[in-house]
């Protein structure tokens, strides 16, 4: 069986990756009452003996012990991060698997790729080894950015480039949400455009979600919104997973994977 990663990256990226994890736990209990770590699981999830603390081992066949994502959280505010950290998914992720700074990308492109992504390479590709290292058989990287803001959009692309660099060889799947016509940030069209390019030359293959567009989706299907973003986010984790199964599906079928 093949695995995949998760990179989530930014406020939008992180905010969305989060969603995914709880819909994709959910699905999962609620077909495998008897709390087995199958193969399904083990895509995206590690099962790891955490019964003498620490960092156990992995455990590849049987009961569930402690689940964690096949995940890496980057965003340089500490925020999002933090709030995850402190929510029900806290056991999901461990410090290991995040980068985080303070002050954020200030929505600039540039910020979030020339200066975070010079300054983090290291640390991004060593989180990335270290997470590869767990996997039997990697098939795909999956990035959650927006194009929008300046982490996403730039440091999400950078990521990008170092997952050619490092691993030519995993497929680069990017679910990129673009700003709304109603995003009153200006830079966020500048950082779209200038992502763009990153995501034409890096990408294997590009899910675009448009803000303003699914909200509309939103609408029609009577998601609640009365917590910002809260529907939207469900919706498009929803939309995400099924792309995302249906192109590992297909890869398998026609032999890709191996
Ligand atoms: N659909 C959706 N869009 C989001 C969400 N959070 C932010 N966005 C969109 O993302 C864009 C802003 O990017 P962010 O992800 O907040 O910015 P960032 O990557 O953290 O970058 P900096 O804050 O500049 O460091 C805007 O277009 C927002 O509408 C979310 O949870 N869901
Ligand atoms: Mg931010």
């Amino acid at each position: 069986m093949t695995q995949s990663v998760v990179v989530q990256v930014g406020q939008c990226g992180n905010q969305i990756g989060c969603r995914f994890w709880d819909l994709a736990l959910r699905e999962h209990a609620a077909v495998n009452k008897k709390g087995i770590y199958d193969e399904a699981l083990s895509s995206f999830f590690r099962n790891v003996d955490t019964r003498n603390g620490g960092d156990g081992a992995d455990i590849h066949k049987g009961k569930i012990f402690s689940l964690k994502a096949r995940a890496l959280l980057i965003d340089m505010e500490e925020g999002v991060v933090n709030e995850i950290l402190q929510g029900p998914l806290r056991d999901v992720f461990d410090s290991k698997q995040l980068i985080t700074d303070v002050s954020g990308s200030g929505n600039n492109w540039a910020v979030g790729h020339k200066l975070y992504g010079y300054q983090y390479r290291e640390h991004i590709v060593e989180k990335l080894r270290r997470t590869a290292e767990h996997c039997d058989c990697l098939q795909c990287f999956f990035v959650i950015h927006s194009m929008g803001g300046g982490t996403g959009s730039g440091l999400g692309t950078f990521v990008l480039n170092v997952l050619e660099d490092e691993f030519p060889d995993v497929y680069r799947f990017v679910t990129s949400v673009y700003p709304s016509g109603e995003d009153d940030v200006v830079t966020s069209p500048y950082n779209s455009v200038l992502a763009m390019k990153e995501l034409n030359e890096h990408a294997d293959c590009v899910l675009p979600i448009e803000n303003e567009v699914r909200e509309s989706i939103n609408i029609l299907v009577n998601f609640s919104c009365c917590v910002r973003y809260r529907g939207s986010v469900s919706s498009l984790s929803v939309l995400m997973k099924n792309v995302i199964l249906k192109l590992i599906f297909k890869k398998n079928q026609s032999g890709l994977g191996s």
